[in-house]
């Protein structure tokens, strides 16, 4: 079954449209991960605002795995996916797009590779943004925001987007 059919489905009578192109459905909301291309957090922001998103917020464990189990069925292993979790505007308060805090500790946040082991977020002032890679299991971990290399958008759509409407590409 294609993901369209997968996301339309009845509840208590309202029917919820499936997610438009390009976003697909995991755990019940709309994500676009943009596998085949990097930037920094900042451009990835303003591209994922332009496709009436936002970076992911990804607030519970449960979707925390969901999205983790579904970037190894597709194999997008090369980068890692920025979300939202930010402390931009406060060094070591971590937000999400909407201004809500980001639980820190398990089951959320990594632990460093390198000896101590200690839990992320372990960056300072250098490393304000998070990604999600395989290196450190799709745990959250604090990278520097500017790095166009290595991270990819992963989009979460708009609550109020109405999904019947077709949503226009842009270029990252
Ligand atoms: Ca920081």
């Amino acid at each position: 079954m294609s993901h369209q059919l997968q996301g339309i489905k009845d509840t208590c009578g309202e029917r919820v449209s499936a997610c438009p192109i390009p976003y697909v459905t995991v755990g019940e909301r709309c994500l676009f991960f943009n596998a085949l291309e990097t930037s920094s957090w900042q451009n990835s922001r303003a591209y994922c605002e332009q496709l009436h998103g936002h970076l992911a917020k990804v607030d519970t464990g449960n979707f925390l795995q969901q999205v983790a189990a579904y970037i190894r069925q597709e194999g997008f292993t090369n980068f890692g996916f920025w979300i939202g979790a930010n402390d931009l505007t406060g060094e070591g308060v971590w937000r999400w797009h909407d201004g809500s805090r980001v639980t820190m500790g398990t089951p959320f946040w990594g632990h460093r590779a390198q000896e101590p082991v200690v839990q992320e977020p372990t960056g300072g002032t250098a490393e304000n943004c998070v990604s999600i890679t395989l290196k450190y299991l799709y745990y959250f971990h604090d990278y520097g925001c500017d790095d166009t290399e290595r991270h990819s958008p992963l989009c979460e759509l708009d609550d109020n987007y109405d999904r019947s409407k077709p949503i226009k590409m842009v270029r990252n």
